[in-house]
């Protein structure tokens, strides 16, 4: 394999469009793009990285929505491969807000110095595999076509905004706004009468943040959903020195546990508890105020559904007691799902914000949004008039980004046209008949979903960067799957994801929320320290099950 083994990258930013051989290109600057970016560069190729936004941050870019906000840790939501950025960078609380998560991307890309091989404000549109030069061409929004070994996808697994296809759009007087598309300068929302579509994580956040800003707000919910109270403490000196100190082994922490996170699931069988011992653990956990309550609580949850409805029971009883109108409690709290099975979001007085006079809650399970009007939107049953409507309806998650730029693998296959049918990948990293297209967050890998995304956002880019090193210690030009090693994966995919109780329920993660998406988990939920075992045994065995040629 040929490569630019002293290439310096010098000049390769937006100013120069001429270089279009490459090593590899990074698609997206988020968590995951800047990393494997860094290592790249490091193994001494040439990369370019491609992002559509004017900056660095990828999902902390994008979604700067009012009360934006990560469910993680800070102290687990960062980067562990530099001593210096760990040493230079002091989280402010233990769930940190958009604004400070995008100036910790922004600090890392520039301590690292990774802005000048990142071409922002461009889209991949088109990727071809070149059989013959085992290379692929890619196309960009400009028009560019540039020629690479490697191509790593770094897209995240929820960065596709969907939107209700509702008439009338166009007729509405006022504006619409997606939450992941949220305007830099913000929007004004005091003395409005907003509309808010989607009670999901976003939702959640968008209306306990601006129920008091404006005049009137409307929400309306067509799922009701579990949350857990956040507790957010802000940090002071002596808990940055006291987190420090235990970042090594923090970092060796979440390499193991279940979810990747710092807390890990309840060694003890749900079944051997009293009730007594029972209540005390939930309290405990539900104390604690994190996701440790549903990702580092008890396993039976996922699995059965006695124990999943005696825990939903529990979470039920403490929405109902935040609502002040008995109608209200009953529109608010779960019915259709288990404790669980859908993203479980952190709140902060979430559920109060129905309480205040100038909040109304729409229940549009049984009467639908049908359309737009001139003057707001129209259910089946009301019309409610709106000054701005905000559309926190979620993403095509997992596929969605992927399968927007137009991937052709060997033969022409389309990868878009592919999980159409069916989402298959290996580990979650490649797909068969695609040589040397690596995703990072792909589907069947553990992410966002059960994961604390820079866990396995970092062990993925690491994997991918050994395995393209590999490839070129041992005189190889591409390398991908077996169809035999896919099938094997996504029959291990499958049997730990039909074994609970979340392929029985309606959700993103099961790509229900997006018209005609095959049916499949998307993320591994087997436990992202035995997912690490697996990608390890690969390859420690010199990449079994894949063809280097
Ligand atoms: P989600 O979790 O997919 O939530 C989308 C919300 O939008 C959800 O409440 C949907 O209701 C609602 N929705 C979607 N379409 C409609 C229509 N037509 N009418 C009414 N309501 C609708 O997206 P989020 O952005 O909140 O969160 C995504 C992830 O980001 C989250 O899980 C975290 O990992 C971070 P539904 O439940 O489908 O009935």
């Amino acid at each position: 394999m040929k490569m630019n083994e002293n290439a310096t990258n010098q000049g390769s930013g937006n100013g120069d469009r001429a270089a279009v051989e490459f090593d590899a290109i990074v698609v997206g600057a988020g968590v995951a793009g800047l990393y494997q970016l860094y290592l790249l560069r490091n193994m001494g190729l040439k990369v370019r990285l491609f992002d559509g936004s004017a900056n660095v941050g990828g999902t902390w870019y994008w979604n700067r929505y009012p009360g934006a906000r990560v469910d993680s840790p800070s102290y687990v939501y960062q980067y562990w491969f530099s001593d210096a950025i760990l040493a230079e960078w002091d989280w402010s609380e233990r769930f940190p807000d958009q604004p400070e998560i995008e100036r910790y991307l922004n600090f890392v890309a520039d301590r690292c110095d990774l802005r000048k091989d990142i071409q922002f404000e461009t889209l991949i549109t088109e990727a071809d595999y070149d059989q013959a030069g085992k290379r692929w061409m890619v196309t960009t929004n400009h028009g560019d076509t540039v020629s690479t070994r490697f191509v790593v996808s770094c897209t995240g697994m929820l960065s596709t905004p969907i939107a209700p296809p509702f008439p009338g759009r166009e007729t509405f007087r006022g504006t619409v706004v997606h939450t992941a598309r949220w305007p830099k300068d913000g929007v004004e929302l005091a003395g409005k009468r907003v509309g808010v579509i989607g009670t999901g994580a976003t939702g959640m956040q968008v209306i306990q943040t601006i129920a008091s800003e404006v005049s009137h707000l409307t929400v309306f919910q067509r799922t009701a959903q579990y949350a857990i109270p956040m507790r957010n403490p802000r940090f002071t000196d002596a808990d940055h020195a006291a987190y420090r100190a235990q970042y090594p082994e923090l970092k060796k922490q979440v390499q193991s546990t279940f979810a990747g996170f710092d807390t890990d699931l309840d060694p003890r069988a749900y079944r051997d508890l009293t009730p007594e011992e029972r209540t005390a653990a939930l309290e405990a956990l539900w104390a604690d105020g994190s996701l440790s309550f549903w990702i580092g609580g008890f396993r039976e949850l996922f699995t059965d559904a006695d124990i999943n409805e005696e825990i939903s029971a529990f979470v039920r009883e403490k929405i109902r007691a935040r609502v002040n109108d008995p109608e209200i409690a009953d529109t608010l709290t779960p019915t259709t799902h288990g404790f669980g099975l859908h993203r479980v979001p952190l709140e902060t007085r979430y559920f109060e914000a129905y309480n205040r006079d100038n909040v109304e809650l729409v229940d549009v399970s049984h009467a639908p949004i049908v359309a737009f009007t001139e003057t707001g939107l129209k259910t089946e049953v009301g019309e409610y008039d709106l000054d701005i409507i905000i559309l926190a309806t979620g993403f095509d998650a997992g596929t969605g980004s992927l399968a927007r730029m137009n991937i052709h693998g060997r033969d022409g296959r389309s990868l878009t046209a592919q999980w159409q049918q069916d989402i298959r990948s290996t580990l979650g990293l490649q797909v068969h008949g695609y040589p040397n297209l690596f995703t990072v967050a792909g589907p069947l890998a553990p992410s966002t979903a059960f994961c604390n995304m820079t866990t396995c956002l970092q062990h993925q880019v690491e994997w991918i960067t050994d395995c393209i090193r590999y490839v070129r210690d041992h005189g190889g030009a591409a390398i991908e799957p077996t169809e035999e090693k896919e099938a094997e994966w996504v029959a291990h995919h499958d049997d730990v994801a039909n074994s609970t109780l979340l392929v029985k329920t309606n959700s993103w993660y099961m790509g229900a929320n997006v018209e005609g998406k095959p049916r499949r988990l998307l993320s591994y939920i087997g436990g992202v320290g035995a997912y690490r075992q697996m990608c390890a045994e690969v390859k420690a065995s010199g990449y079994e099950g894949f063809v280097i040629t």
